[in-house]
């Protein structure tokens, strides 16, 4: 991977599920807490849409969506912050793939591609994702390659805030 100068931005689109409590509440606080980082903007964030849960256990439907950011941070610098708003929303990990009151998963980061322990970009699963295509697709059409329409992936009745202005 190359990365350039601290300094240069990278667009960058992370993935946002929560399927336990206030599921909006949890995505809204997401997009909101990555906004506050330092060297990160908001430029987009996705419909929001309601899905059935892909593996794990019997579980809640989800709510997904993406946002599209503009970063200075590299893509280990943005993990750690997704992790720490997945933190922030004080989600625990009982069960493999089992409901969780948020998951921020870094998606694509430029045209980076990245393959090691920690991580692996592009998402190494997202291409068979409805729920992560869909929002994809509506922020970012160039990235999907696909119809628009995926399976048990339904819009929702909810909408996501872009973050107020810093
Ligand atoms: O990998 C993200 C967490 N997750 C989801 C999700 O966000 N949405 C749906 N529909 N199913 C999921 N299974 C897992 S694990």
């Amino acid at each position: 991977m190359s990365v350039r100068g601290a300094d240069q931005t990278h667009r960058a689109y992370l993935a946002l599920g929560s399927n336990l409590g206030d599921r909006r509440r949890y995505l809204q606080g997401a997009i909101n807490g990555l906004a506050r980082a330092d060297g990160v903007t908001v430029i987009a964030v996705s419909p929001v849409y309601e899905t059935e849960p892909v593996g794990g256990p019997v579980q809640d439907d989800y709510l997904n969506a993406v946002v599209a950011i503009d970063t200075t941070l590299d893509p280990y610098a943005l993990l750690d912050l997704a992790h720490e708003r997945e933190a922030e929303a004080r989600r625990v990990r009982v069960e493999k793939d089992g409901p969780r009151t948020l998951d921020v998963d870094v998606l694509l980061y430029d045209d980076v591609e990245l393959d090691d322990p920690v991580l692996t970009i592009p998402h190494p699963r997202m291409w068979e994702r409805g729920f992560v295509l869909a929002p994809l697709h509506d922020i970012a059409p160039d990235r999907v390659v696909g119809s628009g329409t995926w399976p048990g992936v339904r819009m929702a009745s909810v909408t996501l805030d872009l973050p107020p202005a810093r």
